[in-house]
């Protein structure tokens, strides 16, 4: 039977949650605009972690983008939604989370500096709703890049949580996680 399936990639700012999306899509990336609520944040841009507002200070609206991607995977259509890595829109997450079928979790491996940030985002997305999900060890293509069972106790994964290799420069990788995510749900 063809499922249509809701998939959101999280993980910390550079984690490469926008390539991933953008690698494996079938369609363009999507960007829409965004009420800014406070002019101390137009006119930060780039924003605070690096979130991009093109936007002046007394300019109502600013660009923020938004990563949406499509990929058909044999019988099943997902649907991908990248989170925005900053705290700013936590109400984001509860409405991405809205009738997720399943979510990956991409780490950037490479930089141990944000695995306790990876950890957190892993108890809110558990805590948000309860389905399949994978931990991709993304940039495997760089030579500091920790190993997937590397971060099984840093994450403090159960043994029976996937954690995939990931470069997000290779379709066939990115299609391996999503592939094995898909097998969960
Ligand atoms: N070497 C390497 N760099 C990557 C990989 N995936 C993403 N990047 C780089 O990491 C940076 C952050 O990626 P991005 O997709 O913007 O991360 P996001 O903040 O999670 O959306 C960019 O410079 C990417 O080119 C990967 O698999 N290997
Ligand atoms: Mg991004």
């Amino acid at each position: 039977m063809s499922r249509s399936l809701k998939i959101v990639v999280t993980g910390p700012f550079g984690a490469g949650k926008s390539s991933f999306i953008r690698t494996i899509s079938e369609i363009a990336v999507v960007a829409t605009e965004r009420r800014v609520s406070d002019a101390t944040f137009a006119s930060t841009a780039p924003g605070p972690r690096g979130l991009r507002a093109y936007g002046q200070p007394d300019k109502p609206y600013t660009t923020v983008a938004m990563d949406y991607g499509r990929l058909t995977l044999g019988d099943d259509v997902l649907h991908l939604h990248g989170t925005p890595g900053q705290a700013r829109f936590d109400f984001m997450w509860d409405i991405l989370a809205r009738e997720m079928a399943g979510f990956v979790l991409l780490v950037d491996a490479a930089a141990p500096d944000t695995f306790a940030e990876a950890r957190d985002l892993l108890s809110t997305f558990t805590a948000l709703r309860r389905v399949p999900f994978v931990v991709a060890a993304n940039k495997q293509d760089l030579p500091g890049a920790a190993k997937p069972e590397k971060l099984r106790p840093v994450l403090g994964l159960p043994a029976e949580t996937l954690i995939l290799p990931c470069t997000t420069a290779r379709k066939t990788s990115v299609r391996q996680v999503l592939s094995q995510l898909t097998q969960l749900i």
